[in-house]
């Protein structure tokens, strides 16, 4: 039996307004540089830059995080639409926003697994630093400020369609939220102390649905091997594990479309991160279904 592959489509979002620091901004230039044949397979989605009220320390640039995400959010869903599965690449975090909005006025019963050192899951009142891309994945459940919740129009996460995977660095109202509406979590310490494929396979009993979206932020790696983000924490996850986690997803769920974010020129030391982006989409280009 023929099962045609689901092809990838590949965004670059060059965005950094959801963060505090620069250099996210660059990464999609950043990649063209050292592998420019991306160039012809990455297509670019230009951020819209908004007037702001600078003042705003609790929303930091959320009127320009809104009208980009709100683009990629159209562009993600023609594409589920027209049978791709879209491969996002960032930019800061809070283009998933963007991503798993679309793909959710698509596919509503989807699931999404977020791999990342922290759970973004801050609202506006429980943030330490008011940068949104430490908040995307609340206001993707319907918690925080209605400017952030409005975008994905009702399609809400349901929270039990959710797993945190490797988070190493939550903050106290992140905590309470997870513990609150019952956000399904495997830190990184439990994947330690399980192993990796007990802790997926944990998963796989967490996370009750066919269709999966992948949410990779770049500080799940250690920053030994991935020094280019913008929010580093010590320890993390190894480039091999992180290969590992996406063959079995692979197995495990029908992959819907993906994220890879966070990357930072500024901070990466020998191209280290950049090429772990390139080695990426290489194995997705590679994979099955
Ligand atoms: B990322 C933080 F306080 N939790 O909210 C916050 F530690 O997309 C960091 O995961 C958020 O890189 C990091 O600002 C967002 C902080
Ligand atoms: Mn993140
Ligand atoms: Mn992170
Ligand atoms: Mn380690």
């Amino acid at each position: 039996l023929f099962v045609e592959k689901v092809q990838n489509f590949i965004l670059g979002v060059p965005f950094n307004l959801g963060a505090a620091v620069t250099g996210t901004e660059f990464a999609i230039d950043y990649l063209f540089g050292e592998y420019p044949e991306l160039k012809n397979v990455i297509e670019l989605i230009e951020p819209v830059r908004e007037d702001e009220n600078l003042f705003d320390k609790r929303l930091k640039f959320v009127n320009s995080v809104i009208s980009t995400s709100k683009v990629l959010a159209e562009r993600t869903r023609e594409l589920v639409t027209s049978g791709y599965r879209p491969i996002v690449v960032g930019g800061d975090h809070s283009i998933s926003l963007g991503s798993i909005s679309g793909l959710l006025a698509e596919k509503r019963d989807a699931g999404v697994i977020w791999i990342d050192a922290h759970a973004d899951m801050n609202t506006a009142d429980t943030s330490p630093s008011g940068n949104i891309h430490g908040m995307v994945l609340a206001a993707l459940m319907g918690h925080g400020d209605a400017k952030l919740t409005r975008l994905n129009k009702g399609n809400f996460l349901d929270p039990k369609k959710v797993l945190l995977f490797g988070a190493r660095d939550l903050d106290p109202g992140e905590l309470n939220f997870i513990e609150k509406y019952g956000v399904n979590l495997i830190t990184h310490d439990e994947v330690l102390e399980m192993g990796l494929v007990a802790a997926l396979e944990k998963a796989k009993e967490m996370l009750q649905v066919e269709e999966l979206h992948i949410s990779f932020d770049l500080d799940s790696v250690d920053p030994n091997f991935a020094p280019g983000v913008s929010v580093p924490v010590n320890d993390g996850f190894e480039k091999e594990e992180i290969l590992e986690i996406f063959s079995i997803l692979f197995e495990n769920y029908k992959i819907t479309s993906v994220d890879i974010v966070e990357l930072n020129p500024l901070t990466d030391k020998d191209g280290k991160s950049v090429d772990f982006v390139k080695e990426l989409i290489d194995f997705l280009d590679g994979v099955g279904r």
